[in-house]
């Protein structure tokens, strides 16, 4: 048997099948026991007062720590090369435990200009209620972030891939100018996993993931990760997720994210290699007017897409002529391809950022951001590839026929 450290020397899929259990605490059962309880026992009221204490280590109550949750959060730290991760109901349960438990009235954060419309809400109308202002600066130049700092800044939030637009955001130039300037750095890397790219290694202090999406990897669950040093980490442990959100996984689902976590490796893979042949498909097809995929050579953000991804995702916005009329004809005359938001389940989803996943933000603030109306985003699932095209081409052909007829 390998002691945890020794485990985090072995590889990315090892890691992701082993890291964190030990099988001899658990009557050697291979796979990690669901522990459907609340609350635990102590042996004596000494104990229960020494454990509140935080001066006697054990779990206690289901809200603070559980002993499945324990696995999957040692698991994935090992993933990120994180010192300690965190377990949450759900993406936003994740950011928003993060948020409450970093920020005071009067503190100022510095926000990409594109993000998943929820986080935006959050961040432009939640926030704004408790005094925190966020400045929202366009992160593909980093020198823009560097200018916007004040004393008043506590952390830098961004996405890269940003959803939905797919534009990039430089991660080590960003923790660089976040140190300089004694300000924390947060990135969400729910498009990438760990396996494509590891943030906290290029010097960023928290990374944020909404679980539900590759890391389940079934389309079967809701949940969320942070990950950081052991300090942020329990600091957002005991404050923002205990007493603010509350917003605390189910041991069950720990058990699906850990099942979802053994094949990551396996299925980031696929979901690269569809992707990528489907963006060079759409990037020649006639109907087709604008493709952004960090694979594609055409991507204005090639260079940093290689530089600080080991794959380019599953991930694909476009925009067709014919704008969002010849858009919807094509998502309505997909069969294989579900109309759904999410992303990152086996099935291939599309879906409208501007009616769906963005409607949050108003017309004004999508074309100030960089959200375009017309674009329609995709993720590309672990079916056949070749059956997932034909379904995206005989869309394209009937979206090109309805809209010549409109014309
Ligand atoms: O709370 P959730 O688990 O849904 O995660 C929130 C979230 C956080 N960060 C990113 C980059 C996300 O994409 C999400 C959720 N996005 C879904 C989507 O874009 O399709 C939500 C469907 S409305």
């Amino acid at each position: 048997m390998y002691a945890s450290n020794d485990r985090d020397k072995k590889g990315f899929a090892t890691r992701a099948i082993h890291a964190g259990s030990e099988e001899r605490e658990v009557h050697g059962s291979l796979v990690p026991p669901v522990y459907m309880s609340s609350t635990f026992t102590f042996d004596s009221a000494e104990q229960g007062a020494a454990m509140f204490e935080g001066e006697e280590k054990g779990h206690f109550y289901s809200r603070i720590s559980n002993p499945t949750l324990d696995i999957l959060e040692r698991r994935f730290a090992s993933l990120e090369g994180a010192e300690a991760a965190l377990a949450c109901a759900s993406g936003m349960g994740a950011i928003t435990s993060c948020f409450w438990t970093l920020l005071s009235a009067g503190d100022e954060i510095i926000v990409d200009e594109t993000l998943y419309g929820c986080t935006f809400a959050f961040i432009r109308s939640g926030l704004a209620k408790f005094g925190v202002t966020p400045l929202y600066v366009d992160m593909s130049d980093p020198e823009n972030v560097r200018a916007a700092i004040t004393d008043k800044t506590r952390f830098i939030y961004f996405e890269t891939p940003a959803n939905p637009n797919m534009r990039l955001v430089d991660i080590a130039a960003i923790a660089d100018i976040a140190k300089d300037h004694d300000v924390l750095s947060i990135v969400d890397n729910t498009y990438c996993t760990p396996y494509l790219t590891r943030p906290i290694e290029m010097g960023v202090d928290l990374v944020v993931h909404s679980a539900t999406k590759y890391l389940g990897g079934h389309g079967d669950l809701m949940g969320g990760l942070v990950t950081g040093s052991l300090e942020l980490i329990t600091a957002i442990r005991l404050e923002g997720l205990k007493d603010m959100t509350g917003a605390v996984m189910s041991p069950l689902t720990a058990h699906q994210i850990m099942r979802g976590l053994k094949t990551l490796e396996l299925r980031m893979d696929r979901h690269c290699s569809s992707a990528m042949t489907i963006a060079k498909i759409l990037a020649a097809h006639p109907t087709v007017k604008t493709v952004s995929y960090p694979g594609l050579k055409s991507f204005p953000q090639h260079a940093l897409a290689k530089k600080q991804m080991a794959g380019f995702g599953g991930m694909i916005a476009f925009e067709l002529h014919g704008g969002i009329e010849a858009g919807r004809a094509l998502m309505n005359a997909l069969g294989l391809i579900k109309r759904a938001v999410s992303l990152g389940d086996p099935d291939s989803l599309i879906q409208h950022p501007a009616s769906m996943t963005h409607s949050a933000y108003t017309p004004e603030e999508r074309q100030e951001y960089g959200i375009s109306d017309s674009l329609i985003r995709l993720s590309v699932g672990l079916e056949t590839p070749a059956d997932i095209l034909d379904d995206l081409l005989q869309g394209l052909e009937q979206a090109s026929a309805l809209f010549k007829g409109a014309a």
